[in-house]
């Protein structure tokens, strides 16, 4: 009786091992988790900044200002407009095309290679602009 009492409790010990090392694994898979969760986060915090240059390119009294902006290539250059009608930036080159722009909206385009690339707005083609990329 006693030797199977033994066995049991020797069974019992085992059974509690095995809790504590499931529950020690699963708070390490779950730190690991919480690691690279972070981590995942902190790529984009670090791609966000390592995304490169930026400038930037007013839209005021139907003018690009400043109307030639020379960058490194990489850069991406936001167009926005402070005007109170919409205007669009668009590449002569159709490298890039905004939607209608209203009052204080963005647009976004990142120029990774080197040349120079024109554009203009397609509700006033006399606005026109344009980005010298350098290499
Ligand atoms: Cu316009």
């Amino acid at each position: 009786m006693r030797k199977i009492k033994t066995c049991i409790s020797v069974e019992f010990a085992w059974r509690v091992a095995l809790a504590l090392v499931a529950v020690v694994a699963f708070i390490s898979l779950s730190g690991a988790t919480v690691v690279s969760a972070s981590e995942p986060a902190n790529a984009a915090a670090g791609s966000r900044e390592s995304t490169g240059p930026v400038a930037e390119v007013k839209i005021d009294n139907f003018a690009f200002t400043p109307g030639v902006i020379t960058v490194k290539a990489g850069t991406q250059v936001t167009w926005i407009n402070h005007d109170e009608i919409p205007h669009t930036v668009d590449s002569t080159q159709g490298k890039f095309k905004s939607a209608a722009m209203g009052t204080d909206e963005k647009f976004q385009f990142r120029f990774t290679e080197p040349g120079e690339y024109p554009f203009y707005c397609r509700m006033h083609p006399k606005m026109t602009g344009k980005v010298v990329v350098q290499p």
